[in-house]
C-alpha cells in the first residue's frame, strides 16, 4: 500500500521529468501541487484512493487522480513511464546541482550533446558552458562548485533520514529468532548531522547469523545487496542509502559495539589508553598484553559493558555522542558524567511559522499540535516583512496577528489548558545588522529571533560586525540558525563562531540550535567554547508544519552532541520560568 510520501515522490518525479521534456509549465506545476497537498495530508491517501474521491483534495484534478488510482492498483503511471523514455537519464541527477534549472539543463544537453555528471563538469571547466547565451561565466563557476559538492557529499545523508531507516531496519530485526543483542553503531549512534552509511550491530550465536542474515537481505528496503559474508552484510536502500549488518558473538558485542561506534580518532585514544595499561583493545574484546608486546588472545579481560571496558582503562563511561576526539578522555578521566539534555526535558516549542508567513497550518492548528504533543508552549516566530518572498508580515499584519494570538489565548484558558502562545518573530536581519521593523514593535513582541536570511556570502569582517549590531540590540533574544547553512547542500557563512559565542554570552542572547535536518547549526564542534562559555541556547524545530514541531528531537540530538545540559537550553524551562526569562 503505498505512502503518503511515496505518491508525493512520484507526482514529484512527473514534475521533475516534465520540465526537463519541456512540457508546458502549467502542467508540469500542477504535479508539484498535488504533491503538496499529499505530503501535508493529515490521513492516509489509501482512504480517498479506496473511496475514489481524490478529486475533492484541493489542488487535484481530474487527470492526476486517475494517474494516482493506476499507481495504486499497478504501481506504475503511464505519464510517467512515458517521460522517463523521452527523458536521457543523466539530465535528472542534474537537477540536484543547486542553482541550475530546467531551462539551462535542456539548454546545455541541447547545444553540447552532454547528459553527463563529469562532462557537465568537464564544460564548465573548459568554458564551453560560459559560452552559451544566458549562462556567462558566474554560472558556470557556480555550476562546478555545485558539482565539487554533489561529489563530495551526494553519498552521505542527513541524520534523519539515516535515523528513520535504521529505526525500522532495527525494529525488525529485533524480532528475528536468535537475536540476543541489536544495537546501531558508527556515526549514527554518534548522531552526526550527516551520515555515510548506516551500521548495524546485533549479538547472536554463529549458527543463527544465517537466518539474521537472509532476513536482513530480504527486507523490504533493500534494493540490491551490496555484499554477504559469515559475519557482515551490506545493502542499499532504494534512496540508495548502505547499511552494514554485522553480527558478533554475545560476548563480544560491547567491544565490538564500543569499536564500530568510533569514532575512529576515539578508537585510536583508547587503544592508546590499554596500550600503556598493558592491554590491548580490538573489535574482539580486550585481552592482555604478552610479554612481547603482542595481544594474548587466551588471556581476556573480563567485562559486560562498554561500561566496564572504560572502567578498565581507568575512565568514566563515555556517551557515544560525545566520541568525537574533542578532548572527551581526559574530561572523563575527571568527571564522572556530563549531564546532558533530554527529549523529556524539553517543554516548549519556541520558533514555528504559521500561514500568516510560510507555514501550512494556522496557529491555532499548530498550539492544538503542541498541547497533544504534551508541550505548554509555543512561540510562533513568522518572517518578518523584508522576507517577502516567504510571506513575512507588515506592521499592520503584526497588529493583527496580536489579536488573533491573545483570542486563541483566552480560548484555550477557557477550555482549562495551561498553555500559552508566545508573540515572536522571526526578523530578518538586514545587510547593515538592523532588525526588520522599528525599536518601538520590536520592543512589543515577546521576544524576537533574528536571522540572516540573504546576503550569507559576505565577507568574514562585514558579515561579524552585521551579527554584533543584531546581538546587541536589545530586542534580539535569540539568534537563529547562525551559520545559514544546508547541510550537503549550502555551505555556512564566513564567521568566527568563538567571538558569536563570546559577544552572545556578554549580551545574554541565546544562540539557537536549529533543529530542522537541513541546519542542525549551531553546530556541535563548538559544543566545548559553548560550556565554556556558558553560552544558552534553544532547541527551535523552525517548524513550517504540525509535523515540523517533530524536528525537535533531532535538535535535541545535536544538543547532546554539543555538550548543552538541560540548564542551558531555555525551551526547557516550565511555562512560568519561560515566563520569568522573557522579563528578564
Ligand atoms: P560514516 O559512515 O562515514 O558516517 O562514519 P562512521 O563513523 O559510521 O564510519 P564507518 O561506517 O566507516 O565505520 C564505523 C565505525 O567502525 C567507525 O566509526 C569506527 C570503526 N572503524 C571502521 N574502520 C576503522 C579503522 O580502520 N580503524 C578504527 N580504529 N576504527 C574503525
Ligand atoms: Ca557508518
Ligand atoms: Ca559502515
Ligand atoms: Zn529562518
Amino acid at each position: 500500500m503505498p505512502t503518503n510520501q511515496e505518491i508525493a515522490e512520484k507526482l514529484r518525479e512527473i514534475y521533475n521529468l516534465m520540465q526537463l521534456a519541456g512540457e508546458n509549465r502549467f502542467r508540469a506545476i500542477a504535479f508539484d501541487r498535488a504533491a503538496q497537498t499529499i505530503e501535508s495530508l493529515n490521513n492516509p491517501v489509501m482512504e480517498y484512493i479506496e473511496n475514489r474521491n481524490l478529486t475533492d483534495l484541493k489542488g487535484i484534478g481530474k487527470s492526476i487522480a486517475e494517474d494516482i488510482y493506476s499507481y495504486a492498483e499497478n504501481g506504475s503511471i503511464p505519464v510517467l513511464d512515458n517521460l522517463k523514455e523521452k527523458v536521457p537519464k543523466g539530465l535528472i541527477e542534474w537537477l540536484n546541482i543547486s542553482g541550475l534549472g530546467p531551462k539551462n539543463i535542456v539548454k546545455i544537453h541541447k547545444e553540447l550533446g552532454i547528459t553527463g555528471m563529469d562532462e557537465l563538469k568537464t564544460t564548465c571547466e573548459d568554458g564551453r558552458v560560459a559560452s552559451l547565451s544566458g549562462l556567462g561565466d558566474k554560472s558556470a563557476k557556480k555550476i562546478l562548485k555545485s558539482i565539487e559538492w554533489l561529489q563530495q557529499f551526494g553519498e552521505r545523508c542527513l541524520l534523519s533520514e539515516a535515523f528513520e531507516i535504521a529505526d525500522v531496519m532495527k525494529a525488525y530485526l529485533e524480532e528475528q529468532d536468535g537475536v540476543e543483542q541489536i544495537e546501531v553503531a558508527g556515526s549514527l549512534r554518534r548522531r552526526k548531522e550527516t551520515i555515510g552509511d548506516i551500521d548495524i550491530l546485533v549479538g547472536a550465536e554463529a549458527d543463527k547469523a544465517i537466518g539474521i542474515f537472509d532476513a536482513f537481505v530480504n527486507h523490504d528496503l533493500v534494493v540490491e545487496v551490496l555484499g554477504r559474508g559469515e559475519t557482515k552484510s551490506s545493502i542499499r536502500t532504494g534512496e540508495g542509502r548502505q547499511v552494514d549488518l554485522r553480527i558478533v558473538q554475545p560476548n563480544q558485542f560491547p567491544a565490538a559495539l564500543m569499536y564500530f561506534t568510533g569514532s575512529k580518532e576515539h578508537n585510536v585514544g583508547m587503544r592508546q589508553r590499554a596500550r600503556a595499561r598493558k592491554m590491548s583493545l580490538n573489535e574482539y574484546g580486550l585481552f592482555k598484553l604478552t610479554k612481547d608486546g603482542e595481544t594474548d588472545f587466551d588471556q581476556p579481560v573480563d567485562y559486560k559493558s562498554e561500561e566496564d571496558i572504560y572502567q578498565k582503562l581507568d575512565l568514566h563511561f563515555v556517551p557515544p555522542e560525545l566520541r568525537e576526539n574533542w578532548g572527551e578522555l581526559g574530561y572523563f578521566e575527571e568527571h564522572e558524567s556530563m549531564s546532558l539534555v533530554e527529549m523529556d526535558d524539553i517543554q516548549g516549542v519556541i520558533h514555528a511559522h504559521s500561514t500568516w508567513s510560510d507555514g501550512k497550518n494556522t496557529i491555532e492548528q499548530m498550539a492544538r499540535a503542541c498541547l497533544a504533543k504534551g508541550y505548554s508552549y509555543l512561540g510562533i516566530t513568522d518572517h518578518s516583512k523584508t522576507a517577502a518572498y516567504a510571506g513575512g508580515l507588515t506592521i499592520d499584519e503584526v497588529q493583527k496577528q496580536w489579536t488573533e494570538i491573545e483570542e486563541l489565548n483566552r480560548m484555550l484558558a477557557n477550555e482549562g489548558h495551561s498553555f500559552t502562545i508566545f508573540k515572536g518573530i522571526e526578523s530578518d536581519i538586514l545587510s547593515d545588522g538592523s532588525l526588520d521593523y522599528p525599536d518601538e514593535l520590536l520592543e512589543q513582541f515577546d521576544f524576537v529571533i533574528a536571522s540572516i536570511h540573504s546576503g550569507l556570502e559576505m565577507p568574514l569582517k562585514s558579515m561579524m560586525e552585521r551579527f554584533y549590531k543584531a546581538i546587541e540590540h536589545p530586542a534580539t533574544r535569540i539568534l537563529g540558525h547562525p551559520t545559514g547553512r544546508l547541510l550537503l547542500r549550502r555551505d555556512a557563512s564566513k564567521l568566527d563562531m568563538n567571538q558569536l559565542i563570546d559577544w552572545a554570552v556578554q549580551h545574554d542572547t541565546l544562540i539557537e540550535i536549529n533543529a530542522n535536518p537541513w541546519r542542525l547549526d549551531l553546530d556541535w564542534r563548538h559544543g566545548t567554547k559553548a560550556r565554556e562559555s556558558g553560552l544558552k541556547t534553544c532547541i527551535g524545530p523552525d517548524a513550517h508544519t504540525i509535523d515540523g514541531i517533530d524536528d525537535i528531537r533531532y535538535g535535541v540530538m545535536i544538543a547532546r552532541k554539543g555538550q548543552f545540559n538541560k540548564e542551558r537550553v531555555i525551551n526547557t524551562y516550565t511555562l512560568s520560568e519561560f515566563r520569568k526569562w522573557l522579563d528578564t
